[in-house]
């Protein structure tokens, strides 16, 4: 079983080096000066394959279930394609997202903006590895017809992405504490904006499009796919939140700043909802501040309210609640013409599996 699961991460891996290498023989071609071609190699290397893969490979297994058989070396080389795509945007925003919320170490390493002599230029990086998916859907997608539907799904999930981080972060202002701004109405918009799309619904999307699903004015099955994997998300993102504050450094590759940045975190929502006056004035008054005694209260005050076990409930609720949706897919489509490709319920229950009880 680990073992098959290594396999499969390795296959997945292997089509890296040929994407980087196709994309630095553009900048050959264009007798780019070998220093750039250098830095944009250290710039991939760095910080596209080292994360978990799970939105990656994803794209991977929805198109094998969907299909509902091996794919062919071509089938498999262009989902995996497409996955790596979504690795590229992930390394675009964390870039980026590293910068604003000030984070010091990305995968177990320091963040690429914080490498000696990057700084500012991880700006420009961050563009290209943007840069870079649509140079790739270009190259191996411009002939198939779907290639518009790649494209607008790109970049509708990137701005709906972009619309998420602008909530988060002027919910967070550095210089300014006011937990009062705070919900878990406005908590659940910013995730599902600056998560739930890019991480949940785009990868289902892009393998629904590469097999074939054509959208429909009524039950358009992209809707009914959105209709699970939104929530999906935000359940994913409510783990990232807990994790920031539960999980150690070691563990996690990163170290949580979201107390110290004053995030709209799922932790300090459902602490505030269950702070008397007195916990209530710890909290307003060490809440968001860069100071690691301040951030050492607030988590003792998380401990003392209990976060881990309301942490434990919401998760066993959310699982349950996600499993109802999956199975208002029906189980075998209604009519399902030869060769058609239909939606299936294992294609959410593999990615549920894949995050339920993550340490990580
Ligand atoms: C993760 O939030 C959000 C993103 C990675 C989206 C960033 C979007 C941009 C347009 C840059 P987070 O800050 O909680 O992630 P982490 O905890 O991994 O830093
Ligand atoms: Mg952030
Ligand atoms: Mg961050
Ligand atoms: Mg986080």
């Amino acid at each position: 079983m680990a073992d098959a699961k290594a396999q499969k991460r390795q296959k997945f891996e292997s089509v890296y080096p040929i994407l980087r290498d196709e994309l630095l023989a553009y900048l050959k071609h264009e007798n780019m000066p070998q220093d750039a071609i250098d830095w944009f190699r250290r710039n991939l290397d760095y910080n596209v394959p080292g994360g978990k893969l799970n939105r990656g490979m994803s794209v991977v297994d929805s198109v094998e279930i969907l299909k509902g058989r091996t794919l062919s070396d071509d089938e498999y080389f262009k989902a995996a394609l497409l996955g790596w795509c979504i690795e590229l945007l992930q390394a675009f925003f964390l870039v980026s997202d590293d910068m604003m919320d000030q984070s010091v170490t990305r995968r177990g390493q320091p963040c690429w903006y914080k490498v000696e002599g990057v700084n500012y230029i991880a700006i420009n990086d961050s563009f290209m590895l943007e840069g870079s998916i649509y140079y790739l859907l270009k190259k191996h997608f411009r002939s198939e017809p779907y290639y518009v539907h790649l494209l607008e799904l790109f970049h509708d999930t990137t701005f709906q992405t972009e619309i998420g981080q602008l909530i988060d972060l002027i919910t967070a202002p550095e210089d300014h504490v006011d937990l009062s701004k705070f919900s878990l109405a406005k908590h659940q918009k910013i995730v599902i904006y600056k998560t739930a799309y890019y991480s949940f619904y785009l990868p289902v999307a892009l393998a629904m499009y590469m097999c074939g699903i054509p959208h429909t004015p009524t039950n358009d099955p992209y809707a009914l796919a959105q209709s699970i994997l939104i929530p999906l998300g935000e359940y994913f993102q409510v783990q990232d939140d807990f994790l920031d504050f539960a999980a150690t450094p070691e563990v996690l590759g990163k170290v949580g700043t979201d107390i110290i940045d004053n995030k709209c975190s799922w932790c300090i929502n459902t602490a505030l909802a269950l702070a008397s006056p007195a916990q209530r004035k710890v909290l307003d008054e060490n809440y968001g501040r860069k100071d690691p005694a301040a951030e050492a209260r607030v988590k003792a005050l998380y401990e003392e309210l209990g976060i881990r076990e309301k942490y434990a409930q919401y998760e066993e609720d959310a699982y349950r609640r996600i499993m109802s949706l999956i199975e208002t897919i029906p189980e075998q489509p209604a009519q399902a013409k030869e060769g058609e490709v239909s939606l299936k319920r294992e294609v959410f229950k593999a990615f549920l599996d894949k995050i339920y009880k993550r340490q990580k």
